[in-house]
Formats: C-alpha cells, sequence, structure tokens
C-alpha cells in the first residue's frame, strides 16, 4: 500500500492545529501507521531540504523548521501521496484553494504549516529519513472494505 510522510511544522503546532489536520486525513479514509511529536536537528532539516539548498530562502527554512516542535507522521492508501498534496494546498497559501488545509489556515509562504511528500519515491526516502522501521505500525482498519471495493 502506498505510503506518504506529513510533516506539521512549528507553526501548526504552535497554531493548534494538530488534530484539525489529523482529522482531515483520517476523514479522508487514509491510516495513520507512524505519528511522534519531536524537535528537528538542523543536521535532519538540512537533509530533509536538501533538494532546496541553493536557494534563499534555504537558511530562513531551516531555522523556521528547527524552531520548535513538528509532528511528523506517516499515512497510508491508494493515491495518498498526490491526494495529500491536494489536501495540503499549494505552497503559498495565498494561491491555495479555499477548503485546502494552507488555504484555510495560512497567509504566508515562510509559514505554510504542513509538508507533504511531492511523488512516491520521494515519500519513501523521507520516510525511511524520519522514522525507523520499528516505530511504523501495520495494521489494517477494520473499517477498509467500507472504503475499497
Ligand atoms: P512544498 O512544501 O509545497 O513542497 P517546496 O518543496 O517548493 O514546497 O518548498 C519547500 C518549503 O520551502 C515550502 O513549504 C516553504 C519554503 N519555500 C518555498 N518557496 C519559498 C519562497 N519562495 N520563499 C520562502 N519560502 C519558500
Ligand atoms: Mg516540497
Amino acid at each position: 500500500m502506498e505510503r506518504t510522510f506529513i510533516a506539521i511544522k512549528p507553526d501548526g503546532v504552535q497554531r493548534g492545529l494538530v488534530g484539525e489536520i489529523i482529522r482531515r486525513l483520517e476523514n479522508k479514509g487514509f491510516t495513520l501507521v507512524g505519528l511522534k511529536l519531536m524537535n528537528v536537528s538542523k543536521d535532519l532539516a538540512e537533509q530533509h531540504y536538501g533538494v532546496h539548498k541553493e536557494r534563499p530562502f534555504f537558511p530562513s527554512l531551516i531555522k523556521f523548521i528547527t524552531s520548535g516542535p513538528v509532528v511528523a507522521m506517516v499515512w497510508e492508501g491508494d493515491g495518498v501521496v498526490a491526494s495529500a498534496r491536494k489536501i495540503i494546498g499549494a505552497t503559498n497559501p495565498l494561491s491555495a484553494e479555499p477548503g485546502t488545509i494552507r488555504g484555510d489556515f495560512g497567509v504566508s509562504v515562510g509559514r505554510n504549516l504542513i509538508h507533504g511528500s511531492d511523488a512516491i519515491e520521494t515519500a519513501q526516502n523521507e520516510i525511511e529519513l524520519w522514522f525507523k522501521e520499528d516505530e511504523l505500525a501495520a495494521w489494517k482498519p477494520t473499517l477498509t472494505p467500507w472504503l475499497y471495493e
């Protein structure tokens, strides 16, 4: 089953949106298989955002993501990588559609609340980077026959 990596950033935690964000992913029908509240080291932040290291916003991005606890999660379900990106919305919250997390709760690209993997391969790498195998719980919700044909 497809998996994606989702992180509620320090602004989402500070603003008390952890429950709201988890609720949206649960309501959609995705399954939570990993969850931890953690402080992010500079090293982990730089690895996670390595693809952006030449961008002008990189230093402030690293400073922000290491500024307070984040909620790191792994979610599972058919098509979860692309679907979670839709639920999250566009990178700039001012461009994100209403009904998306960033569209409903954000106003600034540097405080856009949440991260979601952008492709299946990226998701696998990010899950490995953030979670140990024994921190993930494989389980099959009893609702599965009511979510999948
Ligand atoms: P996304 O998080 O939607 O995958 P991304 O991978 O392009 O977006 O960028 C990673 C994060 O970097 C993004 O969530 C917020 C920050 N960021 C991106 N573009 C930025 C910009 N132009 N100015 C400030 N921060 C930016
Ligand atoms: Mg990205």
